[in-house]
């Protein structure tokens, strides 16, 4: 029988109003396990909770939260192959790259466990005689925190570990597509000794527990990662009751190859970029803009490596491109391959694929002799596809890859510093990525789009304080 995963509300583990499986997209007989379909009155009573906890906690000794953050990330060291196996079975990520996932957020956990003690103002004289002003950030409340399911533990690691290390108590609702490795992390946060109501997890669906959440009138502030629709909707409700709000959304990134590009290191780039993790990224290499001299031989050798990826079950570590997350998502990816076609574009793979187990497996997808305007080059699909846009030269290039409503990520492949150095200032982009893969980001430094892409304050880095924090300046005088 498949194990139940109940809610985590005040200190308390409760079960919900009924159970969701949470089904292994490499194996669809395989339940990873059943969890707790949440209720509007649990959001309430974690919220209850949360806002109970926050005087205390928002006045903890730092070095308590230092502890506590530490010892989760040293918890997820030791049991990191435990933890990569479940995110494989649950969201179909390659054992490699959950790996990889599973300890970046220990290094999330512990980067933010150092912030706590770092969280320094500053102390400059007043423009008055006699007075000195000190600027500083307290913590901020209640956060509702709303993570999508394809990064099912990292998303959670950098938006929790930064509202605790800060002083904030936390709602957290992750997907109900792949909420294992939340319950996870909460389950390691209560061994960590955080005390009851400091954090608080309810699962289930987005417009049950998702909406209750941003709206309750205890919640400060919410931190949300996902589609754009939703991420909006979100915006608009925390906007009308005064919450602030970060909403983190898709992306449809351009990676530019110019002729004058290393061949091999920008195939690779676009490999990586492109089908890693199934595509399934925001920051994902989704239109391949390149140059009409180096085109013909980066579509040959690109297709070539294409086809040597294998495709198969997460946990076999031989595969290098797992499922789509689920049948949903492989409706979806089915759905754009048709239109791309439609539309004039000639697909190369995309196939469905059928192996041993019965899973949701999807061959990558190369859409070649496309146009900017094609919706497969305008809507984010969110898969293992991307399509080729030939361009004339570097000015095309550029507006290719402006002419989107996004601006999560940009890519570049060139040898040339003049290119290089105009792209870098003209991308409208907030990530921009020179011969390197759209997608894969650092934990120390800021994460966040542009556009339709992101709403609010940057993530992750020192630059995660601006939205866990209030300001405060104080004006001292000392005669
Ligand atoms: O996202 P949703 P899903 C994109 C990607 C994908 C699509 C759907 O294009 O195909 O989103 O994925 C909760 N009030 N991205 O369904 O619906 C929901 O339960 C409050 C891009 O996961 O936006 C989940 O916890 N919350 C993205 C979270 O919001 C609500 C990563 C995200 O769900 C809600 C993942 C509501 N009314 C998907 N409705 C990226 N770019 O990183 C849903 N939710």
């Amino acid at each position: 029988m498949a194990p139940r995963y109940d809610n985590f509300i005040a200190g308390e583990w409760v079960p919900g109003d009924g159970l969701t499986p949470n089904i292994n997209p490499s194996d669809t007989s395989d339940i990873v396990g059943e969890f707790a379909a949440g209720t509007a009155e649990q959001v309430a009573d974690a919220v209850r909770a949360a806002r109970e906890a926050f005087p205390t906690w928002s006045q903890s000794p730092i070095q308590q939260r230092f502890d506590i953050l530490d010892a989760v990330g040293n918890q997820i060291i030791q049991r990191a192959e435990e933890l990569a196996r479940l995110l494989a079975r649950e969201e179909g990520k390659p054992i490699g790259e959950a790996l990889g996932e599973v300890k970046r957020a220990a290094q999330l956990f512990k980067f933010f466990a150092g912030e706590a003690v770092r969280n320094t103002g500053e102390l400059v004289d007043s423009v008055r005689p006699g007075l000195q002003v000190e600027m500083t950030h307290e913590p901020l409340g209640v956060i509702g925190v709303i993570t999508p399911w394809n990064f099912p533990i990292a998303i959670p690691a950098w938006k929790l570990a930064p509202a605790l290390a800060y002083g904030n108590t936390v709602v957290l609702k992750p997907s109900e597509v792949a909420p294992a490795c939340a319950w996870e992390l909460v389950n390691m946060l209560d061994r960590a000794g955080l005390p009851a109501g400091v954090v608080n997890l309810v699962m289930g669906s987005g417009s049950v527990v998702g909406d209750a959440l941003v709206r309750a009138d205890g919640v400060d502030a919410v931190s949300f990662t996902g589609s754009v629709a939703t991420g909006r909707h979100v915006a608009e409700i925390c906007a009308r009751s005064g919450k602030r709000v970060q909403t983190e959304m898709g992306g449809k990134n351009p990676l530019v190859v110019l002729d004058d590009a290393d061949l091999g290191i920008a195939v690779e780039a676009a490999i990586n970029g492109a089908y890693y993790s199934t595509g399934q990224r925001c920051t994902a290499s989704s239109r391949l803009v390149v140059t009409e001299k180096i085109h013909d031989r980066f579509v040959e050798a690109l297709t070539r490596r294409l086809a040597e990826l294998r495709v198969g079950d997460a946990l076999d570590p031989a595969t290098q491109i797992g499922p789509v997350v689920d049948q949903r998502q492989l409706d979806k990816d089915l759905h754009y391959l048709t239109l791309a076609r439609q539309e004039g574009g000639r697909v190369i793979g995309g196939e469905r694929l059928t192996l041993d187990k019965d899973g949701y497996y999807l061959s990558p997808a190369l859409v070649l002799d496309t146009d900017n305007s094609m919706k497969v080059n305008q809507e984010e699909i969110f898969g293992p596809v991307a399509t080729v846009i030939k361009v004339a030269d570097y000015d095309e290039a550029l507006a290719t890859v402006n002419d989107t409503s996004f601006g999560l990520s940009a890519g570049i492949c060139s040898s040339s510093l003049k290119y290089v150095t105009h792209f870098k200032r003209h991308a409208q982009a907030g990530l921009v990525m020179v011969n390197a893969p759209t997608a894969g980001v650092d934990y120390h430094v800021s994460f966040g789009g542009r556009k339709a892409s992101s709403y609010g304050y940057r993530e992750q880095g020192r630059a995660a304080r601006e939205f866990f924090t209030l300001h405060k300046t104080t004006y001292i005088f000392a005669g």
